[in-house]
C-alpha cells in the first residue's frame, strides 16, 4: 500500500515529521519502542559530535581524510533501526551514525579514518562489512549477502547504502538487476545529498526523482524525507517486510544535505551558495527529531545538555586512546585481502619498504 500510494510517478514525497518536529501524517506515524526511539537519538547525537570533532582532528594533522556524516543523521538512522541484528550493513564509507548503531564501536570507526587496518575487523556478531570506497560495487556485495541468505533460507535481509552520484556507476545496475530478477532480500537506500563532490545531482542525472530509478528494475521505490527519521523508518521497516515475504528488493530516496565538505580535502564554499546551506540548516534533522521527543515526554533539554556532555567526553576519551594505540605493521596493509600474499602485493610491500627504510621511517 505505501509503495502504491508514493509510487515515484505520482511526484510524491513521504514525510511524517516536518522541520519542526510535528507529525504530519497522523496514520501513518510507525510504531516505534521508546528504547529504540532513545537509542536512534542517543547514536544521532554520538555521530554528530564524532563527526564535529573528526573535522576538527584532521584539521590539526591528527587524523587522515574524513568523509562528514552532518545532517545525514536521519536518513541512516530511521533506516538502520528498522532492521534486525541479524540483517547486514552494506556501506559505502559516509555511514558512520548507521555502523555505530549496528554495534561497530566508535574506537574502530576512527582507527579506519586513522588508517590503521584492524578499523575494519569488527566483532563476529556485528553484521556489518567495512568501509567501501569503490563507488557502486557494495551494491553487488550486498545483492551476494542477500542470494546467500535466500538459498540457505534464513531471515537475514541486506540493506545498503549508496550516495546519489554512487547510482549511476555499472555496479549499481549489476547489483539492482541481480537482485530484482532473484527476488532477493534486499534495501537500498540511496542518500541523495545532493552532490557527488561537487557536482550537484541535477548535473548528473537527467532522472526527476532518484527514486523512479526502480521501476527500470520493476520494484518499488519511494521518495522519502531523508531528515525525517520516521520516515525513513516506516519506508525500511515496508521495505523489509516485502523482502522477508519474499517479494524482493526495494530502492528507497532519502532526501537529504551534505551539510559538510564531501570529505576534509574539499572546499565546498567554491561551488554551491551559503543561503543553500543555510536553508537545509533548517531541516536539521536532530533539532526536529529531538522536539518530536520532548513533545512526547521522553525527553527533556536538561536530559539533552547531559546527553551532549557525556557523548563529548566519550568522543574526546575515544580518540586519545586511538591516537596512542601506535603505529600500524606494514603488514597489516596489504596482509587481509587474500588468503596469502599475490605476487604483485609481494612486489608492493617490498618496493614500499624499501621506500620507508630510504625516507628513514621506522
Ligand atoms: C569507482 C570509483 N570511482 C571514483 C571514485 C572517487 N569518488 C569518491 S567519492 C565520489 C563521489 C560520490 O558521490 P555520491 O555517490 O553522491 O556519494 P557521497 O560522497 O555524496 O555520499 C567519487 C567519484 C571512487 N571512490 N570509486
Amino acid at each position: 500500500m505505501l509503495f502504491e500510494e508514493f509510487d515515484p510517478l505520482k511526484g510524491k514525497t513521504l514525510q511524517i515529521l516536518d522541520q519542526d518536529g510535528k507529525i504530519v501524517n497522523d496514520k501513518l506515524v510507525p510504531k516505534i519502542k521508546k528504547d529504540t526511539l532513545m537509542k536512534m537519538y542517543h547514536t544521532m547525537v554520538l555521530g554528530r559530535i564524532a563527526d564535529e570533532k573528526a573535522l576538527q582532528f584532521q584539521r590539526q594533522g591528527r587524523m587522515l581524510t574524513y568523509a562528514p556524516n552532518h545532517g545525514q543523521e536521519a536518513a541512516q538512522l530511521g533506516s538502520i533501526a528498522a532492521m534486525d541484528d541479524d540483517d547486514w550493513l552494506v556501506l559505502a564509507f559516509r555511514e558512520m551514525n548507521a555502523m555505530l548503531y549496528k554495534g561497530v564501536t566508535l574506537e574502530q570507526s576512527f582507527l579506519y579514518w586513522l588508517g590503521n587496518e584492524w578499523g575494519s575487523r569488527f566483532n563476529d556478531d556485528v553484521k556489518v562489512l567495512p568501509i567501501n570506497v569503490p563507488i557502486g560495487s557494495q551494491i553487488s556485495h550486498a545483492a551476494g549477502l542477500a542470494y546467500a541468505a535466500k538459498l540457505k533460507g534464513t531471515k537475514e535481509v541486506a540493506i545498503a547504502y549508496i550516495g546519489d552520484g554512487g547510482t549511476s556507476h555499472g555496479e549499481f545496475h549489476e547489483g539492482m538487476s541481480f537482485a530484482s530478477a532473484y527476488d532477493l532480500p534486499m534495501i537500498v537506500i540511496i542518500q541523495n545529498n545532493q552532490y557527488a563532490i561537487s557536482t550537484p545531482r541535477e548535473k548528473t542525472i537527467k532522472s526527476k526523482t532518484l527514486a523512479q530509478k526502480a521501476i527500470a528494475y520493476g520494484i518499488p521505490g519511494i521518495q522519502v524525507d531523508g531528515n525525517d527519521p520516521l520516515a525513513m523508518y516506516l519506508a525500511t521497516e515496508t521495505a523489509r517486510e516485502r523482502a522477508l515475504k519474499g517479494e524482493g528488493p526495494t530502492l528507497i530516496e532519502a532526501v537529504t544535505y551534505r551539510m559538510g565538505p564531501h570529505t576534509t580535502s574539499d572546499n565546498p564554499k567554491l561551488y554551491r551558495e551559503d543561503s543553500e546551506v543555510e536553508e537545509w540548516e533548517k531541516k536539521d534533522p536532530l533539532k526536529r527529531f529531538k522536539k518530536y521527543l520532548i513533545d512526547k515526554k521522553y525527553w527533556t533539554d536538561k536530559k539533552d545538555e547531559d546527553l551532549h556532555e557525556t557523548s563529548k567526553k566519550e568522543v574526546l576519551d575515544t580518540f586519545k586512546k586511538v591516537e596512542n594505540s601506535g603505529e600500524v605493521d606494514l603488514e597489516d596493509i596489504f596482509k587481509y585481502t587474500y588468503e596469502s600474499l599475490t605476487p604483485e602485493l609481494e612486489k608492493q610491500m617490498k618496493y614500499y619498504q624499501e621506500f620507508l627504510n630510504e625516507e628513514g621511517a621506522k
